[in-house]
């Protein structure tokens, strides 16, 4: 039997509308594949470009052991952002407009040139990025306590909900990101310490890792997107009156008041 991909797609859009979690996928769909899994964020990310709000960014997921050990989860993913979904500098979260939101830092790449192709290394995602920067990405699983499968995740967007960009952007060029450091405060409690070889190795890895997934289904990246290259730590879950900050060495300082 064939996959009701725009009716699992639904009932992930009706649940970011209701702020109410639902259960996993593959509690109905247990051999849900990842290929459905993929066509089902497609549909959720084409729901929301129709709804008039554009895909700004991308972002990859569980690529280091920390998140993945986390998460109980073995193999990255991607998922899609879209122009609602960005939190500015500065600005607060407002935590009522998410389920259960949980903050992570990760270094993003803001692309000067597209890239696409089976074959492009993290050489070419650097050739192509014009600015690294620090950021925070926001997630907010729409499965109840981030309880879930790998194909459930892939369907969910990755967890999308949100992502603010830190203030600082560097030319990569000139820089070794494996060892851009970042330390996570939670409410000012030092929580977690990584640096960016947490990321497969080089954050740039992981990006190139997206584009060709990507490619196998037809699909690229374009200048202009900026890509979250996968979180450095764990995530902390947040609530009204948190602070969450993230010092990045060279890439300054991300605070995300709550509220
Ligand atoms: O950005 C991420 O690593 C999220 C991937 C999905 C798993 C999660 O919700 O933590
Ligand atoms: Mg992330």
């Amino acid at each position: 039997m064939s996959t009701d991909i725009q009716g699992l797609a639904a009932r992930l859009l009706n649940a970011v509308e209701t702020r109410t979690a639902t259960t996993p996928l593959t509690n109905e769909v247990p051999d849900l594949s990842v290929e459905d899994a993929y066509r089902i964020q497609d549909a959720v990310v084409q729901a929301r470009i129709d709804s008039g709000l554009p895909m700004v960014a991308a972002k990859l997921g569980l690529t280091s052991e920390a998140k993945q050990r986390q998460m109980n989860v073995s193999e990255p993913l991607y998922g899609r952002l879209t122009s609602d979904m960005l939190v500015d500098t500065g600005q607060p979260l407002h935590v009522d407009r998410y389920i259960q939101p949980r903050c992570e830092p990760e270094i993003a790449f803001l692309l000067g040139k597209d890239l696409e192709g089976p074959h492009v290394s993290a050489a070419h995602v650097l050739d192509a990025t014009s600015l690294v920067l620090g950021a925070i990405d926001i997630l907010d699983s729409r499965f109840a306590g981030y309880s879930f499968k790998h194909p459930d995740v892939v369907a969910d967007n990755a967890s999308c909900a949100g992502f603010t960009i830190g203030p600082v952007g560097l030319d990569p060029k000139g820089l070794d990101l494996r060892l851009v450091s970042v330390s996570l405060e939670h409410n000012g409690r030092r929580v977690h310490t990584a640096s960016g070889a947490a990321v497969m190795g080089h954050p740039a890895a992981s990006v190139a890792w997206m584009v060709r997934a990507l490619a196998k289904r037809g699909m690229g990246l374009r200048a202009g997107q900026i890509v979250l290259s996968g979180s450095l730590t764990e995530a902390v879950a947040v609530k009204p009156g948190d602070v969450v900050t993230a010092r990045f060495s060279g890439l300054g300082t991300i605070e995300v008041p709550c509220i």
